[in-house]
């Protein structure tokens, strides 16, 4: 990338710049949009401004920014400061105006961003801001602010969710045992944070074998047992027709389920194909899918990539022989294997639930 410049040609002051655009992004609220924040130094490295983006609808980090440091209507000139933001500023007009016309109206000359901005319409406000004449430089922090949105990066370069494969088995990788026998494995606070984990995706898939077999109703609870405010649609694949009472279809065994549950909050998908469900989510605007199993289902999407991070809810507990947590994922040798690393980027790779460990894992880089 021409804009990408190296770490050592950053001032201490822009580095220090980005670090608190980080945090600031921070404050924003989680949603279809990318956390972002920005700085505004002087050329003597002074702080001007800080802002951030504070979720869809309202405006962005740079607009901010700008306005907390002019908003009073004060004209100054900008010429020698340096605009820091932690991603590629937009040149699309969206629910706001272009970013890059707000930073040439407002005068300023030089602009550090941290990442491109893969959406699209949005993206290459870089070259135009450089050909009115700003300089401009990219890559500081740029694997933090890849981790401050790796969701949305996800979905917006895949051009589909984010998917979460949620495992819960022994330490010798059962989920089930001999006689199909699963309730519970993991522990009552493995359980809620599973039901929490549930409230924050738009999607949960299942197979129909676990439909069959276990008859959830792949609702969010709380820790009383009642709905959570934020449902995510329940989605059945397979070819097997389940039961008219399943409990998953939200009619029989659930009558308390929320007059707002409609039809669309439950989808059956008649595909065995990971790619036809990841496919037709997108369509239906799910930005972060949830994988619940069983065996086949999980192999199915680990298979094909389409995993990008692994919750795996570990019992203290031997099954020896009982239902694997996987089945084939055509691995024949150990060069082979899948390669995971334990992500440190959230909550850290391991969490104790009780007698459990909650571990996360995302895909190792190439
Ligand atoms: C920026 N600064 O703070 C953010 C950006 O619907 P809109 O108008 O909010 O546009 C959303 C898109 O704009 C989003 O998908 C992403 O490409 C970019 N987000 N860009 O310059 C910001 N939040
Ligand atoms: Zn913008």
């Amino acid at each position: 990338d021409p804009y990408n410049s190296e770490s050592e040609h950053f001032t201490a002051a822009e580095i220090l710049g980005m670090e608190t655009a980080l945090s600031a992004a921070r404050q924003g609220v989680r949603g279809s949009n990318p956390l972002v924040g920005a700085a505004i130094i002087d050329a003597d490295g002074t702080f001007l401004a800080i802002g951030y983006h504070r979720g869809a609808g309202t405006p962005h980090a740079e607009a901010d920014v700008i306005n907390r440091l002019l908003g009073t209507g004060v004209k100054r000139d900008l010429s020698a400061a340096t605009l820091i933001v932690t991603l590629e500023p937009c040149s699309h007009t969206g629910r706001t105006g272009p970013c890059t016309q707000a930073i040439l109206d407002a005068g300023i000359g030089n602009v550090v961003f941290a990442v491109r901005d893969p959406h699209l319409p949005a993206a290459g406000g870089a070259e135009i801001l450089h050909n009115e004449g700003i300089n401009v430089r990219m890559g500081l922090l740029a694997a933090e602010a890849e981790d401050l949105n790796r969701q949305w990066f996800v979905a917006v370069r895949e051009q589909r969710p984010f998917i979460t494969a949620r495992l819960a088995q022994t330490v010798d990788g059962r989920i089930a045992a001999v006689d199909g026998t699963s309730q519970w494995i993991t522990s009552e606070e493995s359980r809620q944070d599973s039901h929490e984990l549930r409230a924050r995706v738009d999607a949960i898939v299942v197979g129909t074998g676990t439909v069959m077999a276990d008859n959830p109703r792949l609702t969010a609870r709380a820790a009383d047992g009642s709905d959570a405010a934020q449902q995510p649609i329940r989605v059945v694949m397979g070819l097997r027709e389940i039961p008219q009472d399943a409990a998953v279809r939200g009619v029989a065994g659930t009558p308390n389920i929320p007059e707002r549950l409609g039809q669309d909050d439950f989808l059956a998908l008649h595909t065995h194909d990971p790619a036809d469900v990841v496919r037709e989510l997108h369509q239906r605007g799910v930005g972060h899918l949830m994988i619940e199993g069983g065996a086949k289902i999980n192999a199915a999407f680990l298979a094909q990539g389409l995993v990008d991070e692994l919750v795996v809810y570990l019992a203290p507990m031997l099954l020896g022989a009982g239902i694997p947590a996987l089945t084939d994922l055509g691995i024949g040798t150990l060069a082979d294997a899948q390669r995971w690393e334990w992500d440190a980027t959230t909550t850290g790779p391991v969490e104790l639930l009780g007698p459990d460990l909650k571990l996360t894992l995302m895909p190792a880089k190439a």
